[in-house]
């Protein structure tokens, strides 16, 4: 009895440890250690008083922008841009397919451009679907561009989430903890996209200020936002617009005022926390997807924040336990309501400021 208990005790340590080997050898990470910011919950639920546009109509809408027209347009992950008129209607605009459309922006020359994290920077308009840019001035091809936005000379600035990881295995970016992400300037004169920002903690949203003197970048997985100078002495340099924000900034938008709505994803969990803090625990999530969306569990809160042009946070806006959205990525203020995005709802959310 005794030996067979000892046969099976090693038969069973042999499984496991070939099992690490296996994980550990075939990592596609290389992490390092960081300090996952603590999970915190206010129990605000603010945004439990959405009302659902589009309910069953736009499938986990990342991102959201409007036209001068005040036609508001989203990308959904079944490869369409949908837009919702002025009388409030839905309309299936523009099919492109594909499962990676994010970032959206409005353009002066009419329709957005849009993020397709597999072929680069799309415009859309009235009469066609073309490629805007799909190559650095490097040569290398742009992967996983997040989002963009235009100035006023028709200039768009746009983040790469992480030049070594894709869409589709973004958690990996998180895991590793390397900053991959760039930010660049396409310009339409000489169709040259050139590189402004590199080593950034997964490059997210952008925005630009009212004024258009800096623009502002959200980093992910560092809760925080950077600023980079457009004009003035500061011109071409970056400072730290934000940081500390209480969940990881996702997509940001300039409200009418000149302030910012940001949406923030919930990446810390009391359980991601304790799987983040060592190595071998990465390796293991990085292995298995399935596992890491239950240890991360990001559908469970959503939150938006409103920061002031000094980087101070005014408003704080949650659905504390997720009940009717979460993993909100965008927040859009535009005739006094908030609109909202997010990568686990078939709606677009929409709450009244005035009295919120
Ligand atoms: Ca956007
Ligand atoms: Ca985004």
């Amino acid at each position: 009895m005794g030996s067979l208990v000892r046969v099976c005790s090693s038969f069973i340590l042999a499984v496991l440890v070939s099992i690490a080997v296996q994980i550990l050898f075939f990592s596609p990470i290389d992490p390092v250690l960081l300090d996952l910011k603590p999970s915190t919950t206010t129990r605000d639920n603010k945004l439990q008083n959405i009302i659902k546009l589009g309910d069953g109509h736009v499938k986990e809408p990342e991102d959201l922008c409007v036209d001068k027209e005040g036609t508001m347009y989203t990308a959904t992950r079944d490869g369409w841009i949908k837009r919702m008129l002025r009388n409030g209607n839905w309309e299936n605009w523009k099919h492109i397919g594909g499962d990676t459309l994010i970032g959206v922006t409005e353009s002066k020359e009419g329709g957005i451009i849009v993020c397709d994290s597999a072929r680069g920077l799309l415009r859309v308009r009235e009469d066609g679907i073309s490629v805007l840019t799909s190559q650095a001035n490097d040569g290398s091809k742009i992967r996983f561009a997040d989002d963009a936005i235009e100035d006023w000379d028709g200039n768009v600035y746009f983040s790469i989430v992480s030049t070594k990881f894709d869409m589709h295995h973004w958690h990996l970016d998180f895991l590793e903890a390397r900053p991959h992400g760039q930010l660049f300037k396409y310009t339409a004169k000489s169709n040259e996209s050139v590189l402004l920002l590199d080593n950034l903690a997964f490059a997210n949203g952008v925005a630009l200020s009212k004024d258009q003197d800096f623009l502002l970048i959200c980093e992910t997985w560092r809760y925080r936002c950077l600023r980079y100078w457009l004009k003035g002495e500061k011109k071409g340099k970056t400072d730290i617009f934000v940081e500390n924000l209480p969940g990881a900034p996702d997509n940001i938008n300039l409200a009418p005022d000149g302030t910012f709505w940001i949406g923030l994803i919930q990446l810390s969990s009391e359980r991601l926390e304790f799987m983040y803090n060592y190595k071998i625990t990465k390796h293991l999530l990085a292995a298995s997807p399935r596992l890491f969306n239950f240890v991360a569990d990001l559908k469970r809160r959503a939150r938006v924040v409103n920061v002031g042009t000094d980087g101070k946070i005014i408003r704080k806006f949650e659905d504390g336990d997720g009940k009717v959205i979460n993993f909100v990525t965008s927040a859009l203020e535009f005739e006094e309501h908030l609109y909202l995005g997010s990568l686990s709802s078939n709606f677009v959310g929409k709450l009244p400021l005035h009295g919120a």
